[in-house]
């Protein structure tokens, strides 16, 4: 922990803002803690300022900028470890460790990420992006110092109420108590997952909060630090604390079963309460639980309105933007609500997006066939798969990165067994602002080698529809249909369903030259690269996969025969996805011919739009012209090689 400047003779105030002397925790602590509060309103007004304007996740953030500045001060990162959980709501961190500077370009191309990562700076202890793991992250730091030379460095995990309900907080909470090694775990209380926050331990801190002994310590300690010095404050709070203990045993039976020291609930935007309970904290010589109740969106005015909408904002849009079409996500939700309509089988479970999936509005609709686990996709997809073992069509609606969670449900509990639950993947492919760790680009590659998975993707958000009513009425298995984030290509939408027939691609084009196999987004820059090699001359074949198992074998194997050769272009790695899967046909068969797989290639990709990701891949119609050119060129060589072996001559 380090030695604040809080007692030092400090200088006049200056006119100059607090926020722009402090490029680093060491100058954080310069400032003594009466100017704490003042630095935190200015850092309140600068998130609101950018990020309005650029987009991102402002509500979790302006909850949390007390306890980022408090957290600094009393410890001394990066030597201590701060462990933020997803890492949404660590803007302040971010201004305050040295990345101001570069703050108005967060979530963009070459800028900052919008969540945490250990390439980006050495304050931020451990990368995350996804919930509920930075107890876990936090008690291995903490085992790891315990054996090193340097056994006194402090770790401090920060959890959301939401992140909580994640399964594998709780794993992380089991161990720490057996492994008993002084650590820090602040819960961040604000009430709010992305929406309110559900599930039993939800309610169990409702009744934490809403104690009116809760609100009495509060108040009892406001007087306290307004009349005392510093020094004796720390020891008459030391002894609140042990009386607030008794108090509030009932509140801090479940934590100190688990063998944590309990503290709290304490108001995460007062600074003195904050400061006093983080030293505290730090003396004890085992786990502490310090449960600290914030607010969600505090100070702006959009989040007291909609507290939802406060979580993240959107940059606005650009003056005479056209209006885009409906989103993928409303798509599915409508679709959904009109087949459970006619099936009384079919339920939703979200695993906390009820907006991001756009479930909310089939709860709307439907609210007693509507299920909200809370951030517990392990949970919510083996939780279907006992829907589905009685007789319900469960519809999963999840994003492909956090459906990696699941791996192993999806397989030991879904597939093995083969029960009908569909996976409505959303955010497939690149994620755009979200980053590295929210791109869905690996389902197809960890979905296709399951037994009795049927795996889709539309080319639009007409073809979805068609999908949803193929997975729910037709398909006697696990259905996993994959589509991107955002808006649709603008397909007018019909107004009846009809079931698609299984593993049969659609030939939109019949060239004789070269074949385009396309999965998903990847149609429509399939056919503008057809339209490309048309004007050279080029006659290309256009194939919407629509299935990636079962593959339509039949229809590549045609194309092989007529085009002797063949692109394959697809939104997901390279290795293992659809790509792989014609190429594995092809072998099988011993079918050998020039092949190029377009696909993302494997490395990490920062944010950046998702059209720009797409280019940085090289998956444009550009790309995919080029691709099927060099392999007519291929293919010409051979004819010419072949032709001047055999002595004719060549035209
Ligand atoms: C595994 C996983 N599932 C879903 C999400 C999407 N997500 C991001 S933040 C969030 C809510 C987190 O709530 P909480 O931890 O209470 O933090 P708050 O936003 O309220 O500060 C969710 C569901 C995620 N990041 N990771």
């Amino acid at each position: 922990m380090a030695v604040q400047g809080d007692n030092a003779a400090m200088s006049e105030r200056s006119s100059t803002p607090l926020l722009d002397r402090i490029s680093s925790p060491a100058e954080l602590k310069t400032l003594p803690l009466s100017q704490l509060s003042t630095l935190a309103a200015e850092i309140r007004q600068e998130l609101i300022d950018v990020v309005t304007r650029s987009g991102g996740h402002l509500g979790a953030s302006l909850g949390a900028i007390e306890l980022a500045v408090a957290l600094h001060w009393v410890f001394d990162s990066p030597h201590d470890r701060i462990v933020w959980d997803v890492g949404h709501q660590a803007y302040a961190h971010k201004l305050l460790t040295g990345r101001r500077n570069r703050f108005e370009t967060i979530r963009q191309e070459d800028g900052l990420s919008g969540f945490l990562s250990r390439d980006e700076s050495e304050h931020d202890a451990f990368g995350a992006g996804h919930a509920s793991t930075s107890i876990s992250a936090a008690l291995g730091m903490a085992v790891a110092f315990s054996r090193s030379a340097e056994p006194d460095r402090h770790v401090v995990a920060v959890i959301g109420d939401g992140a909580l309900t994640g399964g594998m907080a709780f794993e992380a909470l089991n161990n720490a108590g057996i492994l008993d090694l002084p650590f820090l775990v602040i819960l961040n209380d604000n009430e709010m997952s992305i929406a309110p926050n559900v599930g039993a331990m939800s309610r169990y801190l409702d009744r934490v909060r809403t104690d009116p002994r809760y609100h009495r310590a509060k108040d009892e300690l406001a007087r306290i630090t307004e009349r005392l010095p510093q020094g004796e404050l720390l020891v008459e709070l030391g002894k609140r604390w042990k009386d607030s203990l008794k108090e509030f045993i009932y509140h801090s039976m479940i934590w100190e079963e688990l063998g944590f020291t309990y503290m709290g609930p304490i108001d995460g935007h007062d600074m003195r309460a904050l400061v006093e309970s983080l030293r505290q904290a730090s003396l004890v010589p085992g786990p502490v639980f310090l449960h600290v109740v914030t607010e969600k969106g505090r100070g702006f005015a959009g989040a007291a309105t909609d507290r939802e909408r406060g979580h993240a904002v959107s940059a606005p849009a650009l003056p005479g933007a056209p209006p885009s079409p409906p989103k993928y996500q409303d798509i599915f939700a409508q679709t959904v609500i009109e087949l459970a309509k006619d099936d009384p089988r079919i339920v939703a479970v979200t695993a906390a997006m009820p907006t991001g999936t756009s479930l909310a509005k089939f709860q709307a609709v439907y609210p007693d066939r509507f299920f909200d686990v809370g951030i517990a996709e392990q949970h919510a997809v083996t939780f279907a798969a006992g829907l589905a073992a009685e007789g319900m069509r469960p519809v999963v609606g999840i994003y492909s990165t956090f459906l990696q969670r699941a791996y192993d449900q999806i397989i030991h509990d879904v597939c093995l067994q083969r029960l009908p639950v569909t996976f409505a993947i959303d955010r497939a492919g690149f994620a755009g602002d979200d980053g590295r760790t929210h791109h869905g680009i690996f389902d197809l590659t960890y979905l296709r080698c399951l037994p009795n998975m049927t795996v889709m993707a539309p080319k639009d958000e007409n073809e979805l529809r068609h999908m949803l009513k193929t997975a729910l009425d037709v398909v006697e298995g696990p259905v996993a249909i994959r589509y991107p984030r955002g808006a649709g290509v603008g397909a007018s939408v019909a107004d009846s369903l009809h079931a698609l027939p299984v593993g049969r691609g659609e030939t939109i084009r019949s060239g004789s030259d070269v074949a385009i196999l396309a999965l998903g987004t990847m149609v429509l820059p399939a056919e503008r690269a057809a339209d490309l090699l048309a004007a050279e001359g080029i006659s290309t074949s256009v194939v919407n996969a629509r299935f990636v198992k079962p593959l339509d074998e039949r229809l590549v194997l045609e194309l092989a025969a007529r085009c002797g050769a063949i692109v394959t272009v697809e939104e997901n790695v390279k290795a293992g996805g659809f790509g792989s899967a014609v190429l594995e046909l092809l072998t099988s068969r011993d079918v050998l011919l020039p092949t190029r797989v377009l696909a993302v290639p494997d490395r990490v990709f920062e944010q950046a739009s998702q059209g720009r990701l797409r280019e940085l891949a090289g998956l444009t119609p550009a790309h995919i012209a080029t691709a099927a050119r060099e392999l007519v060129g291929l293919k010409q060589d051979t004819v010419s090689r072949t032709v001047l072996a055999s002595g004719q001559s060549v035209g």
